[in-house]
């Protein structure tokens, strides 16, 4: 049996990125609800990124998403960030706000339009030497909405064609991650649907392309634990994007819509390596917050992250083993939710306390008057990405 005590080594290792974007304003296409002391500024989004730092110990980076964060001066970020305790993450590029987009930008008919679309990664790549950041992150919003409207088969070639041009550009310790959606903004076919398409166009780059697994961006009721056991034992799993969902790419808090599917991914991760000291697996958050506020809510989402990751490796691999073995169906399964069951929570927060941390960082930021104080000094708040 593994005791809370043994897990302490490894929880101290967790590290989890969060996403500039959910400090902005955000919303439905229906309405976008403005909250009182959003960030104006890059700055301002990563001075909330630092605060969840601070009062849990857990996201000590933060992503940036291009164009939506651009900044005169990355390094001068990086060392405002730095000052407040964070570093700057992964490097989003974004080729899906752009009129000349509509078609599709790295999959675009048109070669000026394809070219566009690389010049903007080769821009990020640049950012990324500033910044220091390891994992430039593709995620494409390119397809169609109706059958005949394009040609699919030319459009994965120009896809392996640009990938293969900004793959050619990043430095030796940098990565290119291709993130897979099933549908949204395309309703009929996607360029980049699944996590096939991303790991053969991932293949043909080369090592240092890797697959980024949103946990939002599959059809419901698949098996997404599965996949995570596939690309890690193919060495091709780069990077999560946590969420949860009940209907699409909901973006709601990591853990809130079916706890117990995270428990199956990181249990999986943690089994897959993932969680290992010499581990590339980045987890990171990808999430909306449109209607609590912001710095709670993911601090909310890192602290649900950690309580499964212990749940995880809490579990009695030894038993779960034997119970295998002999082919118990019944004894693995139950050894198995035994571990899912498991409250964590006061040895968690008894063990924050021990390296100075609040036990409760809800209460503690709750309590700390922060968000008032942002809404009295901040005014004027947009929503993501409208820097
Ligand atoms: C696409 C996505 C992708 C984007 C982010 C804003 O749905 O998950 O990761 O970069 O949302
Ligand atoms: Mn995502
Ligand atoms: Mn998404």
């Amino acid at each position: 049996m593994t005791s809370f005590s043994d897990i302490t080594g490894r929880l101290e290792r967790l590290a989890i990125e969060v996403p500039s974007w959910a400090y902005g304003n955000s919303g439905t296409r229906f309405k976008v609800f403005g909250s009182p002391g959003t960030p104006r500024t890059v700055q301002e989004k990563v001075a909330d990124a630092a605060k969840v730092h601070e009062l849990t110990g857990l996201a000590p980076t933060v992503a940036l998403h291009i164009p939506w964060d651009l900044v005169d001066d990355f390094k001068e970020l990086a060392t405002y960030a730095g000052d407040l305790g964070v570093g700057l993450g992964t490097i989003n590029s974004n080729t899906f706000q752009d009129d000349d987009y509509k078609l599709g930008s790295l999959t675009n008919a048109d070669s000026a339009i394809r070219a566009k679309a690389v010049q903007h990664n080769l821009d990020c790549i640049e950012v990324m030497g500033q910044t220091g950041s390891r994992d430039l992150k593709i995620w494409l919003a390119d397809g169609t909405n109706y059958p005949g409207q394009a040609d699919m088969r030319a459009r994965q070639d120009w896809l392996a064609e640009g990938l293969s041009t900004i793959y050619d550009q990043l430095g030796e310790d940098q990565r290119l991650v291709l993130e897979y959606k099933f549908f949204e903004p395309a309703f009929y076919h996607t360029d980049v649907p699944d996590w096939g398409t991303s790991l053969v166009q991932c293949l043909a780059l080369g090592e240092r392309a890797v697959v980024c697994l949103d946990t939002g961006h599959h059809a419901p009721g698949t098996n997404i634990e599965f996949i995570v056991m596939q690309l890690l034992r193919l060495g091709k799993l780069g990077s999560f994007d946590f969420n949860s969902r009940f209907y699409a790419d909901d973006d709601l808090i990591v853990g809130a819509a079916d706890p117990f599917q995270l428990f199956r991914i990181i249990t999986e991760v943690v089994r897959g390596g993932g969680l290992d000291d010499d581990s590339d697996v980045a987890l990171m958050l990808d999430q909306c917050h449109n209607v609590e506020d912001k710095i709670p809510g993911q601090i909310r989402s890192v602290l649900n992250v950690q309580e499964m990751v212990a749940r995880a490796l809490l579990l009695d691999t030894a038993a779960l083993d034997a119970a295998r073995t002999e082919g118990d169906v019944l004894a693995a399964n139950q050894v198995f939710m035994d571990a899912f069951y498991t409250d964590v929570r006061a040895d968690l927060a008894g063990w924050r306390e021990e390296r100075g941390l609040p036990g409760d960082p809800m209460a503690a930021y709750r309590a700390s008057g922060h968000q008032a104080r942002l809404a009295e000094e901040r005014v004027g708040g947009h929503q993501a990405g409208w820097n």
